[in-house]
Order: structure tokens, then sequence, then C-alpha cells
């Protein structure tokens, strides 16, 4: 028999617009459109090798409320895998969501036009999807929300600690209620939008919409799942080493920012066989690199430079600037500072997609403002005073700290009431 070939993707994100410029011919934000390239590259790949189902492990745009042309965007895409035969199961993640329950989320249409091959899973359940090698199983937990539990009574009240710990167990009996639901004979995927406790994430915490419960490894790690496709933790990460099953987060395609520098990004490329073993399937599987836009951070140290512009102009030479985001930190001396033009040093970057930000360091000569005398000459009071005078501390204010100083100087033991 056939394996199964199933493309496991997530965190799409389609509406990231940071370190990018826009794009005169489609009036698309340049970043935008590096996503939806990437996308693009995931679908070549999955329609040259025959793919059978692509799992999409949900948050499809930044924003909640999408704006036509990205929805427009992405739906193109998902149409040219429902138009090839492939079906595409769509799990709702925490940007997908609507703030209102009985809103629609940002890919309810296609339930709502009953789109052929397009499965979008809003609700715990077990979807059975007829592939052309043979039907799939896929249990789906779309983002678990904390919101959702105090419209019943018995949660009101509780603190959000106590909901988060009420929303894992809630979460966790659920995935063991969906494992219950299982056809043995049948390949069984769990799809799954939400943080695990044991993984490691980028930066992208800072773009969430807020903390989220987390739940533990464990819930996931059950023989009855032959793949567990996760998503909502931006870097690609295998969470179970060679143990069976895989639990998979398959991290984003593109990066949002600095944090995710050296992150490979991807998708996942599963195979699903029939065992020769106890066991009914087995999932091999693999990580696919996809071109994302790369991100460099360069770091140059021209202080016991005398032509600090050619210790800086070498510096950059030496790296591969071409297409990326590039960021510069430059550590430099008070008296080089006049020396070194943005104007110039922009030119050095020129290779750059995006110059995302000049950070100049500069040393300053801290002990020119103590006067003549030297730090280690100095009393705490005296350099205390002098500290106070280079914050342009108000008079009055410095009063009042020297006081409460002076006791912590003659006695380090004997704080102050205050
Ligand atoms: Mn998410």
């Amino acid at each position: 028999m056939e394996k199964i070939r199933l493309l496991h993707f997530a965190d799409l994100h389609v509406g990231m617009e940071n370190y990018g410029r826009l794009d005169p011919a489609t009036g698309v934000n340049g970043r935008v459109l590096d996503f939806l390239r990437r996308f693009d590259e995931l679908i070549d790949y999955g329609l040259e090798r025959e793919v059978d189902l692509v799992i999409f492990a949900g948050d499809a745009y930044k924003r909640r409320s999408p704006n036509p042309t990205y929805q427009r965007a992405f739906a193109r895409r998902i149409k040219r895998l429902a138009d090839a035969g492939v079906p595409v199961l769509l799990l709702i993640g925490n940007h997908d969501l609507p703030a209102m329950v009985q809103k629609a989320s940002s890919v309810d249409i296609f339930r709502t036009l009953d789109v052929p091959n397009v499965i979008v899973a809003r609700d715990e359940r077990v979807h059975r999807i007829e592939t052309r090698r043979g039907p799939v199983q896929v249990a789906a937990v779309p983002y678990p929300v904390r919101q959702r539990l105090l419209a019943h009574d018995e949660y009101r009240g509780l603190s959000i600690k106590e909901l988060d710990e009420a929303l894992q167990s809630i979460v966790t009996e659920n995935i063991e209620a969906l494992a219950k639901k299982l056809d043995p004979e049948i390949p069984a995927v769990l799809a799954a939008h939400l943080s695990v406790s044991e993984a490691k994430w980028g930066s992208e915490r800072s773009v969430m919409l807020g903390r989220d419960a987390v739940v533990l490894k464990s819930a996931l790690d059950d023989p009855a799942w032959d793949y567990v496709a996760l998503g909502h933790v931006h870097k690609h990460q295998s969470l179970n080493g060679d143990d069976h099953p895989p639990i998979v987060y398959a991290g984003s395609l593109e990066r949002i920012d600095f944090g995710e520098e050296g992150q490979p990004k991807g998708f996942c490329w599963v195979e699903l066989a029939r065992g020769e073993t106890t066991r009914g399937w087995t999932a091999a599987w693999e990580f696919v690199q996809v071109d994302a836009r790369p991100f460099v951070t360069i770091s140059a140290d021209v202080r016991e430079s005398a032509s600090p512009l050619m210790t800086l102009e070498q510096a950059i030479a030496g790296r591969d600037l071409r297409d990326a985001v590039v960021r510069l930190r430059l550590q430099l001396r008070a008296d080089q500072e006049p020396t070194v033009r943005d104007r110039d040093v922009r030119g050095l970057l020129s290779d750059a997609y995006f110059i995302a930000g000049i950070i100049r360091e500069v040393e300053r000569e801290a002990r020119v403002r103590l006067g003549s005398l030297a730090p280690e000459e100095m009393t705490d009071r005296e350099l205390l005073t002098k500290y106070l005078e280079a914050k342009n501390t108000e008079p009055e204010r410095a009063e009042v700290l020297l006081e409460h100083a002076e006791a912590i100087f003659t006695d380090p033991k004997g704080l102050p009431d205050l």
C-alpha cells in the first residue's frame, strides 16, 4: 500500500508588515509578499510531490479582521490546493478568532461557502478525511479560549491562574476523549494550536494577544496518534525526539523579527505508512526549509580604530546582506561620532533589503565630568554628588537623596527610616 503524504504547516500570519516597504506593482507591503511567496513555495512543493492532505495548524493572518486583499491572497492559494484535489484542513488559531465567540473567524467563509476540499476546524472533533491514497483521521484542537469558560457559572470568580489550570485539564481531557473516538484501522493525526509547556519560544511572544494556557507534552504523547501537528510557537521544534508519536511544531514560514534571526523556517512533510509491527501506522517526517528572508545583525566595535568608517566597511564586507533585513550595532567613542555619518553607514549597507536600525553605542568619557579628582580619591558622598549633578537632579531632590545615602555610607546596615 502506498504511503499517505501530509504537509503540515502553521502560523502563516499574512499581514505582518514590519521591515517592509510598499510594493508599487501590487500595492501590498513587501513583507506580506514574502510571506505569500513562502506559501507558494510550500504549495509548489506539495503539488509536485502529490501531497494527499494539507494540515494548516492555525494563525492564517496577523489580525483577526484581515483586509480583503490579504483574504483574497490567502483564498487564492487555498483554492490552488483544493482545485488540485488536495483536502486542506484549516485549524483555528488565536489570531483567527473573533473577539466574540458568536462572530465569524477570519476563515469561516470557507465553511459558509462550503468550498470543496476545505475543512474549517473550529471545534474539538475528529474529522475523517478521504484522500486519494486513503482516509485519514484528523482530530482538531483549536486554540483554547479562556473566555469560553466564563460562560459557565462554576468558573466565574476564578483567578486567571485558576482559569488557566482549569483550561489545561479540560483540554487534556478533551484530547483523551478524541483519542477514544478513533478508528484504529485508519491513520490518526492530532492537529492543535496551543502552547505546550516544554516548547521553546522565539520572540513571537511579544506579538501575542495575551498570555495563554499551556498543556503538558504528556497530554499529546499518546500512541493513539500517529503524528501530532502543532501550531502557535513560531520556532520549529520536535518535542518527542525519535519517540512515537512525533510531536512537532512546524514553525512559521517567515521571520517576524530579529528574535528569529537564527531560526530555520519551513514546514513538515509527513509520510504515513502501514507499520509491520504492532502499531497500525508509522509516520516518517522531515522538516523542509523554505527560502525565508534573512535577518542579519552586525555588531561592529570601532573604538580602537583610527579610521572608524573603514573598519566598519571591513566588518560589513564579510557579511552577506543581499535581500536581508539588517540592523547594525556600532560601538564607537564620543570623539569618533561626528566622523561616522549616517549617510555613509547607510551607503555601506546598500545591499540590504531593509535597514531595520543603526544603533550607536557611544562611549562617553564619564570621568571628565568628575572634575580634577580621580574617582578613586573621592569619598562616597562626593561621588554621589557628582553623579546626581551629571544626571541633572533637582538640588532639593539631590539633598534628600544625599541625606538618606549618608546613613547607608556611615552604617551600611542601618538603612534610614523612610
Ligand atoms: Mn498562535
